[in-house]
């Protein structure tokens, strides 16, 4: 299993979705060095401080580097064969008796050839249809809209640089300076030829300084805002339709109840900030609407999504290069995540599952019957709840988690825990013993990074090469190894039997061929020569930069938009409002950036200082946070720039924000949970209280 070493590999970040590609250098096989590069497509020579500190896990020494299989109570270390002899015994006669039993939870982290890989294995080897990802989590609610009206989702339709072209930028919940830090030099860009961003938050971040403008809107209000800026721009004779759609004049309609006295009230504002925000974009030649997880993360964040879609798409703007409207995904491979077929309802290619004609193309791809394919099965949070559950109520007895952590990031964590403890096999394919790989039966040692060769797609829809520059240590194996191991170890190995990586990743790009997410004409060749936006339909053909473009793939090549449903909750005078998101040191439920040493950060309750001061508290105090779905105990931080009436919380660490909202209540059309916007009640702890008995993430911001 050894590769040559070269000193120096180009290869992309494990992180966010930017994907910035850079140098990874090293010595003797082990990584001592990354180095950004210019030559990069997307982030132009620079790398965040995430990147730059990656390699420190790759031989962390909490790494993975063999099987552990739980006995007497303990996760004790295990040879493959005994590790794959348990998955045999556990799963074969459940797959006999009922595949649907079996559930799969991936990642918009994995590459595109392991999401493949992972749809396929579920409903080809173990035969369910109870597969879903961590995306649901993400931007869900965006791709829900976008696909609702145009009938595909690409993030960004445009490349980055467009972004430098706009002149009016509304920056919706979305905390680009932390969050996806290259992003900003396209928004100075577009600020240096005089354009104008509006930063819409209920706090002050980096990213609203930067902005300058903005509005501290109440949390969950985004819809209404949107709303009453389409009424705005009817009154101002400034609808001129991007293309003829369903539904506009219903849209139309529906937005004259939102006069700008309405909105203030529901949002929180002054009506005169909103007035010229609207007179902004009512003036603005290329207006661009980029939405982050603020409005997209809610129970309503389809609809909230979708009438910003309709404001773009009545202006005029919508799909036009610097102007429109686009989601900023998030995870490393969240846009290619969302294409290949590890949604529940979804094919390679964003393909439907529900559609005869594609289920058929996969069905000839793979080898079986086309009925021999599963239906759509439970979205990602219903998946959880139902782990451990009877199984005439249709409770899932067996999960297998491939690149998340839902112990942390899943929405109730403290019943999604209780839930994972009641399922017979919990089987984790992670590099580093994550909260839910502690729970799990079997925890299986997989690869990181650049121990694997893979493609990954990023927010603008770029599909880019993850080159391996060493491989996985010990024991551990290269993720896709390891699901063609457990299709064998149920007896299912025909179709997964690979004799390199390149016949896995070719299939894959064959996969896609005639899909909405077309990359067939992509090979590990042409994309050593140069990035490409899909779709790529011919290996000599061309990329395509600008997606959206009218003649959609839809019935009768038309639009529709859509009426949205959002209302906004007024809270009683001095009630809270909790939301929750990210710091720029850390990543996501923390697995790796909590052991970075480079990455150091700090779980605290913000509050304004005027609420602290209401009760009693200052800097540091410790308080307890208690909403419908559960309680946690955090030190207090004063942040000036918050609203009065929110609290912000990171839910990097266990214990913390997740054990605070709602597993129940979805949105209707993603499945997304209500991450941002839950009633909250603080409860002072008393300034001689310590934080003893507090969390383990609060003790020491170090790993488990
Ligand atoms: N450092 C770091 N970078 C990351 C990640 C990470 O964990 N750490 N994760 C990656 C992933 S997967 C994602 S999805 C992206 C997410 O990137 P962002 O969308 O930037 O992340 P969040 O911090 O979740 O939310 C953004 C902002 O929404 C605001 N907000 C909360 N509620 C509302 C609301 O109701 N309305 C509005 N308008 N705003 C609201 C919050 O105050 C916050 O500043 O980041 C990616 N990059
Ligand atoms: N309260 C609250 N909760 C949230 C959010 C929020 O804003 N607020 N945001 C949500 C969002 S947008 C997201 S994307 C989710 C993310 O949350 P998770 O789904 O938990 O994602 P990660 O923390 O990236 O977890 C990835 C786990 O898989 C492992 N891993 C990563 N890549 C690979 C791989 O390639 N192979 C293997 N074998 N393992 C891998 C890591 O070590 C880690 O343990 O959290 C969601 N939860
Ligand atoms: S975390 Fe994102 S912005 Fe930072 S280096 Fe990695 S890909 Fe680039
Ligand atoms: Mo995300």
């Amino acid at each position: 299993m050894s590769t040559p070493s070269p000193t120096t590999v180009r290869t992309t970040c494990p992180y966010c979705a930017v994907q910035c590609n850079f140098d990874l250098h090293l010595e003797g096989g082990l990584p001592v060095k990354v180095t950004p590069t210019k030559e990069c497509p997307v982030a132009r020579g620079t790398v965040c401080k995430k990147g730059l500190a990656a390699l420190s896990d790759l031989r962390h020494p909490d790494r993975l580097s063999t099987p552990l299989l739980r006995k007497g109570g303990e996760l004790v270390p295990v040879g493959w064969a005994e590790a794959l002899a348990y998955v045999r015994e556990a799963l074969t006669p459940l797959l006999e008796r009922d595949p649907g039993r079996v559930g799969v939870f991936g990642s918009g982290s994995l590459t595109n050839e392991k999401t493949y890989l992972l749809g396929k294995f579920a409903r080809v080897a173990l035969k369910t249809g109870n597969i879903d990802y961590n995306g649901r989590y993400c931007m869900a609610s965006a791709s829900t809209a976008m696909n609702r009206t145009v009938g595909y989702d690409r993030g960004l339709g445009f490349p980055l640089e467009d972004i430098g072209t706009s002149d009016l930028i509304l920056l919706v919940g979305a905390n680009v300076a932390e969050t996806l830090p290259p992003i900003m030099q396209y928004l100075k860009a577009a600020k240096d030829r005089g354009g104008v961003i509006y930063a819409i938050d209920p706090r002050a971040t980096t990213t609203t300084k930067v902005a300058g403008r903005g509005l501290n809107l109440r949390p969950g209000s985004d819809g209404v805002l949107a709303l009453g800026l389409l009424r705005q721009m009817k009154l101002w004779g400034k609808i001129r339709p991007t293309a003829p759609a369903h539904g506009m004049a219903e849209v139309l309609a529906h937005a004259d109840a939102y006069p700008p006295v309405r909105v203030a009230h529901e949002c929180g504002v002054a009506e005169a900030d909103f007035l010229t925000l609207a007179r902004a974009y009512a003036d603005a030649t290329k207006p661009l609407i980029l939405t982050g997880r603020g409005p997209e993360q809610s129970a309503q964040g389809t609809d909230t999504v979708q009438a910003f879609i309709n404001l773009a798409f009545l202006t005029g703007h919508f799909g036009k290069p610097g102007g429109g409207y686009g989601t900023l995904t998030g995870q490393g491979n969240g846009q290619g995540g969302r294409e290949h077929g590890q949604k529940n309802d979804q094919l390679p290619g964003a393909r439907s599952l529900r559609d005869p004609r594609h289920r058929a193309e996969m069905a000839a791809l793979w080898d079986v019957a086309p009925e021999e394919l599963p239906q759509p099965g439970l979205s990602a949070q219903e998946l959880l709840n139902a782990c451990g559950q009877p199984t005439e109520q249709g409770g899932i007895e067996a999960l297998i988690v491939l690149g998340s952590n839902p112990v942390v990031s899943a929405a109730g964590a403290g019943q999604v825990t209780e839930r994972l403890r009641a399922l017979k096999h919990l089987i984790v394919i992670d590099f580093l013993p994550s909260e839910t790989a502690q729970l799990a039966t079997l925890v299986l040692p997989g690869s990181m990074w650049c121990e694997e060769e893979g493609t990954t797609t990023n927010l603008e829809g770029r599909v880019q090469r993850r080159r391996r520059a060493m491989t996985a240590p010990g024991a551990a194996r290269e993720d896709w190894r390891i699901l063609c191991d457990l299709a064998a170890a149920v007896g299912r190995a025909q179709g997964f039997t690979y004799g390199s990586f390149r016949e896995l990743q070719d299939e894959f790009f064959a996969a896609t061929r005639g899909g909405k997410a077309d990359y067939s004409g992509l090979s590990a060749e042409r994309l050593d020569r140069a990035s490409a936006q899909w779709p790529v339909r011919s290996a000599d053909g061309p990329d395509t930069p600008h997606a959206y473009a009218p003649g959609y793939p839809t019935p009768g090549g038309l639009a529709t938009l859509h009426v949205p449903d959002v209302r906004v909750h007024l809270p009683a005078p001095r009630a809270l409002t909790l939301i929750t998101g990210r710091l720029g040191n850390q990543y996501q439920s923390g697995t790796q950036s909590r052991r970075n040493p480079a990455l150091k950060a700090e779980a605290t309750a913000q509050l304004h200082p005027d609420t602290a001061a209401e009760y009693g508290l200052k800097a540091g105090d410790p308080v307890r946070l208690r909403t419908a779905h559960g309680e946690a105990v955090l030190p207090v931080a004063l942040t000036p720039g918050i609203r009065p009436d929110t609290v912000f919380l990171p839910f990097h660490w266990p214990e913390t924000a997740n054990l605070l909202t709602d597993p129940e209540t979805l949105d209707p059309h993603s499945r997304m949970p209500q991450f941002k916007g839950t009633a909250l009640t603080l409860h002072p702890l008393g300034v001689a209280a310590s934080l003893a008995g507090a969390p383990p993430a609060l003790r020491a911001a170090a790993p488990l």
